[in-house]
């Protein structure tokens, strides 16, 4: 009799019925590993020069998606991780408003029918507590997101961590990893027959730029030659690994995160070496590229360690002898950012740069480096905002290790997806009152390539509209920026507005994106809201 994966992966997994033939699998455990902030090509496996031996690792021994996407920022990605729903449907995230209904449900819910203990480490941005109102068993929440090196609010278990102090020797992404491999210890050692979930949620390389002093010293002179050279040998990389087909986007030097320091503030806070804009290398001064190369290198710093916390993880699934059953999926929450502002503690700008006293961020010239070939940034939904790495690896369930996959798929799709391997529906509605899933099983395309069917991806952030109905995208920026049209079949890089030649086309889909948008608002505010005893407190 075929195991559930091997019958997967032989139909190419067509949508099964009934699994009759798993009646005594070895259910798969769960590992999600989500980046913050980090660009669609900064690994090495999408075509980057950052030193990823781990998650290149897994792209390796697993599949690459070429077209996956979040939703271009932190909370409504998690919302969409969790839930398999759009942000919009739930407001469960720190940044949708709206009521959030009752029946929101998340995957730690879904899973417990099926046996599954879970487990979170890191960023939450998620409006219910994590384990009272998500239904993690153990979880260690960073909240404070401004400081690597002494955040002085996480919990453990929703209670109060006290605050970290200088020179403890923290630095949060070791420490979410350490979480990690500790509650994966634990559920070794006491619930050794119990399949798990771990949602590791790194806080990097979102900013500030802070990274240890010896892994910024190994990026020294990595950056000098700056972001056009960067660029265009991401880009020749992409194109050579077939992971995009499309031209280079130009930097838009006019666009960029209307929230940021102004060039002025910038100067007098941070100091002459500055770029508020992503204009040519060629352009800056000489003090201004050896300040930005040191800003990427501190960047570049931040993923490599966090590449390095998630080789610890994946010794640890070695170690309790959970590597091959562990579907394993690395994904970024959004594009790199354009944003230059600085908060909590403020910059001290004679402070080493990376270092717990500075508060730097990435900007808009190398986040364009990080979101090649793609247009724009995180908060936008043009491609450099939503386009995300998206990796996985499973070596029980997928054997066309190194392959790419076509496919388009959203983080709604994730929650669905390990919910149907755990032997759930993925057609039901999860709890009464709940809508069917936004998000749809994206196991199939582990067998084959373009397999999935759906009708359409919706986005909307800040204002920013698109929606995506196969390779047609319509897509704007703000509340007043115009529809433009693009068929990324060829231009992923949405540089040929078809709008004027296919205005029917475009009146279709902003007419569709307008429904969906009013009903997933219609039906939320009209839902039963949730108890407030499931949420954080404020
Ligand atoms: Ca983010």
């Amino acid at each position: 009799m075929l195991k559930r994966r091997d019958f997967l992966y032989t139909l190419g997994g067509a949508l099964a019925p009934a699994p009759a033939y798993c009646s005594t699998p070895r259910k798969p455990n769960f590992l999600v590993i989500l980046a913050d902030d980090m660009g669609f090509s900064d690994a090495g496996c999408y075509g980057g020069e950052i030193d990823t031996p781990n998650i290149d690792a897994l792209a390796r021994g697993g599949l690459r998606f070429t077209q996956g996407y979040s939703t271009a920022r932190c909370g409504p990605s998690r919302s969409c991780l969790l839930t398999g729903y759009y942000a919009q449907q739930t407001a469960a995230d720190i940044m949708t408003r709206g009521n959030i209904p009752a029946w929101t449900r998340f995957l730690p819910q879904l899973l417990k029918p099926y046996g599954y203990r879970s487990y979170h480490s890191g960023k939450w941005h998620i409006r219910f507590r994590p384990l009272a109102g998500a239904g993690f068993d153990r979880s260690y929440t960073l909240l404070d997101l401004n400081r690597y090196f002494t955040p002085t609010a996480h919990l453990l278990d929703e209670a109060r961590l006290p605050p970290v102090k200088p020179n403890d020797g923290y630095y949060a992404t070791t420490a979410i990893a350490d979480w990690a491999v500790k509650f994966l210890r634990e559920h070794a050692a006491q619930h050794a027959g119990k399949p798990f979930y771990l949602y590791l949620a790194f806080s990097a390389p979102h900013f500030p730029l802070h990274a240890l002093k010896e892994d910024i010293e190994r990026y020294r002179d990595r950056f000098a030659e700056g972001w056009d050279a960067v660029r265009e040998r991401r880009h020749s990389r992409l194109r050579q690994m077939g992971i995009v087909n499309c031209g280079l986007a130009p930097l838009e030097p006019d666009v960029w995160p209307s929230w940021n320091l102004s060039e002025a503030e910038l100067r007098a806070r941070v100091g002459p070496g500055e770029v508020a804009r992503a204009v040519p290398w060629s352009s800056l001064t000489k003090e201004q590229k050896q300040f930005q190369r040191t800003k990427m290198a501190i960047h570049a710093a931040m993923i490599t360690r966090m590449d390095w916390e998630i080789g610890r993880v994946i010794e640890q699934l070695k170690a309790m002898d959970a590597w091959r059953d562990t579907v394993i999926f690395f994904l970024s929450d959004n594009g790199a950012s354009a944003e230059l502002i600085i908060r909590a503690d403020g910059h001290d700008p004679e402070a080493e740069p990376g270092s717990a006293r500075s508060h730097l961020c990435l900007g808009p010239g190398w986040s364009s480096a990080s979101n090649t070939p793609f247009r724009l940034h995180k908060s936008w939904v043009h491609e450099g905002g939503i386009a995300s790495p998206w990796i996985v690896h499973w070596p029980a369930g997928i054997q066309d290790a190194g392959a790419l996959r076509h496919d388009c798929c959203h983080f709604i799709d994730v929650p669905v997806t390990l919910l149907e391997l755990a032997g759930g529906d993925p057609l039901r509605a999860p709890a009464e009152g709940a809508p069917p899933f936004s998000g749809i099983s994206i196991a199939p395309a582990f067998g084959r390539d373009r397999v999935l069917k759906r009708e359409c991806l919706y986005f909307n952030h800040n204002n920013n509209r698109a929606l995506r109905v196969g390779d047609w995208k319509l897509v704007a920026a703000g509340a007043d920026g115009p529809w433009e049209l693009y068929n990324l079949a060829r231009d992923r890089a949405e540089q040929d507005n078809l709008i004027s030649k296919f205005p029917d086309r475009a009146e279709q889909l902003a007419a569709r994106w307008k429904q969906l948008d009013d009903d997933f608002a219609r039906r939320r505010e009209a839902s039963p809201p949730v108890s407030p005893a499931l949420l954080m407190r404020p």
